[in-house]
């Protein structure tokens, strides 16, 4: 089964949607591997941001990544990483469709809500970075016969 790593911002924190957030991947079908609540050291948001460095928002999105506590998550299912961003919505809130969390919950993309790993590969390096391999739970649920055919 495919892992993608998501993450409640520090806005999302802040405005008590957390609840509700992990309620959209639960009801989905996605399983809860790890969850972490934790402000992130700025040399470990560089890292994670690493990819942006140079870009013109940068700054903004490595100060505002760190100013608050983040709910870390790593979720599990068929095809994981493609099925958390569609849940999640295009990167600018404004483009994003009614009944995604970020067309739902965030109005700029600088103050998106969530963040979800854009490939397996991006979600390997970033579940890296914020977890050891020993706080992912493998578990089975009876549920997943019901889920899956
Ligand atoms: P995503 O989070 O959808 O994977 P991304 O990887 O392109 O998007 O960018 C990472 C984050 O950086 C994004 O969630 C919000 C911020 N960001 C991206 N483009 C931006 C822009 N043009 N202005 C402000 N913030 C931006
Ligand atoms: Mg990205």
């Amino acid at each position: 089964m495919e892992q993608t790593y998501l993450m409640i911002k520090p806005d999302a924190v802040q405005r008590g949607l957390c609840g509700e957030i992990v309620t959209r991947f639960e009801k989905k079908g996605l399983k809860l591997i790890a969850m972490k609540l934790m402000v992130i050291p700025k040399e470990t948001a560089e890292t994670h941001y690493g990819e942006h460095k140079g870009k013109k928002f940068y700054d903004s999105l490595i100060a505002y990544i760190t100013s608050g506590p983040v709910l870390a998550m790593v979720w599990e299912g068929d095809n994981a990483v493609q099925v958390c961003r569609n849940i999640m919505g295009k990167t600018n809130p404004q483009e994003s469709a009614p009944g995604t969390i970020r067309g739902d919950y965030g109005m700029v993309t600088g103050v998106n809500i969530i963040h979800g790993s854009d490939s397996p590969e991006s979600a390997k390096r970033e579940i890296g970075i914020f977890f050891k391999p020993e706080e992912l739970c493998s578990y089975d649920r009876t549920l997943d016969k019901w889920t899956y055919e």
